[in-house]
């Protein structure tokens, strides 16, 4: 699946306007009756529900809208060029590359639907009827269409979730998500069995629960290492992180604290609320070894699960909380945003 792509787009041309000069019988000097050209179609970005990944752009670099149509006479128009509309999923943040080669930030569409016009047609040209003067009543001239604008633009798709598992490699992650959502992704004993983000759904009587797993991360993430960190853009809009914990593992307490360090090196990660959930407690290596993890977490002010992602123990209560955390999360949002609305009155008057 491709989340980042840059293509260059452009805008229609305009039509050039018509020379033309009306001839009839009976009609002498007809005028001139030369059309105007049409404008050129607009590039614009729509976000679609229906869209997952910008596979659209893996071969296809270069998107142009279509070109006017040129005037004719009897004053006749052109036909305007028709728009390109480009559909990217929900969630994708569309940036400009300027001629320094900064990307600029254009929009964010995170609604279904949302849409940018990225790239404006050209404006068709002027036919010689719009020429006409009292002095010249004959213009041989007309304008020709303007260019459409050209861009290049940067697509990042970043997924928008309620929580997001993340974990070491191997940890569980998959097993978690198909236990608790109808996502089927492959499991197995390996490391990065995932390689791509995985997005599952919680159906719930009031509004749908939409989780994501991303590949495994490893010590050194952030520099690269393993499948590096960049799926954890997908991270970004998350209300809540669930870490994953392989119970089994001999150094289960340092696993928490590389995954900890990995994630606070990410731009925006490091506050977002979070739940440890200690995964194959049915193994009896673990069972053995819960005490000592249950004490150590004990003097961690984070909410701790110890689950098993197999047999379904502890799993909904995880779930549970998750969402109720998730609630109280996008309330102190809603909270905050109403709080940066400023709202101007009229002074009364003395
Ligand atoms: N005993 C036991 N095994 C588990 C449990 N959860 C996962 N496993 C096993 O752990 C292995 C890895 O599971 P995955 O779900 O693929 O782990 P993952 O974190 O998605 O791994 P990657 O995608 O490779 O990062 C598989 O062999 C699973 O069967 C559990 O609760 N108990
Ligand atoms: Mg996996």
């Amino acid at each position: 699946m491709i989340y980042k792509r840059e293509i260059k787009i452009g805008g229609g041309h305009g039509g050039d306007g018509c020379v033309s000069f009306r001839r009839e019988k009976y009609v002498p000097f007809g005028g001139p009756d030369g059309g105007d050209g049409g404008d050129g179609g607009s590039v614009i970005i729509i976000a679609s529900p229906n869209v997952v990944d910008l596979g659209l752009m893996r071969r296809k670099k270069e998107f142009i809208a279509g070109n006017g149509r040129r005037g004719s006479s009897w004053r006749k128009h052109g036909k305007k060029g028709e728009d390109l509309a480009i559909s990217v999923p929900v969630g994708t943040v569309v940036f400009t590359r300027v001629d320094s080669g900064e990307e600029v930030l254009l929009a964010d569409l995170s609604t279904p639907r949302q849409k940018v016009l990225v790239a404006k047609g050209g404006r068709g040209g002027l036919g010689n009827a719009r020429f006409a003067t009292a002095v010249d009543q004959a213009p041989e001239i007309a304008s020709k269409g303007e260019s459409g604008e050209e861009r290049h633009i940067v697509l990042e798709v970043k997924l928008i979730t309620d929580t997001c598992i993340v974990g070491q490699p191997n940890s569980g992650k998959s097993t978690l998500l198909s236990a608790i959502s109808k996502a089927k992704p492959e499991i197995a004993d390996y490391p990065f069995t995932t390689r791509q983000p995985i997005l599952g759904v919680i159906p719930d009587y009031r509004r749908d629960f939409i989780i994501a797993e991303i590949p495994g991360l490893v010590e050194g993430a952030h520099l690269g290492k393993g499948l590096g960190n960049e799926f954890l853009r997908h991270a970004e809009r998350t209300r809540l992180l669930i870490y994953l914990l392989d119970g089994s593992s001999p150094t289960v307490l340092d696993d928490l604290s590389t995954l900890d360090k990995e994630i606070a090196l990410y731009k925006g990660l490091a506050h977002k609320p979070k739940i440890v959930a200690v995964n194959k407690i049915d193994l009896p290596e673990v069972q053995a070894r819960l005490p000592e993890v249950k004490q150590y977490f004990a003097k961690r002010g984070v909410p701790v699960f110890y689950i098993s992602a197999v047999s379904g123990q502890a799993v909904l209560e995880l779930v549970r909380k998750a969402k109720e955390m998730v609630d109280q999360a996008s309330q102190d949002e809603e909270i905050a945003s109403q709080a940066q609305i400023t709202v101007f009155r009229p002074k009364p008057r003395k």
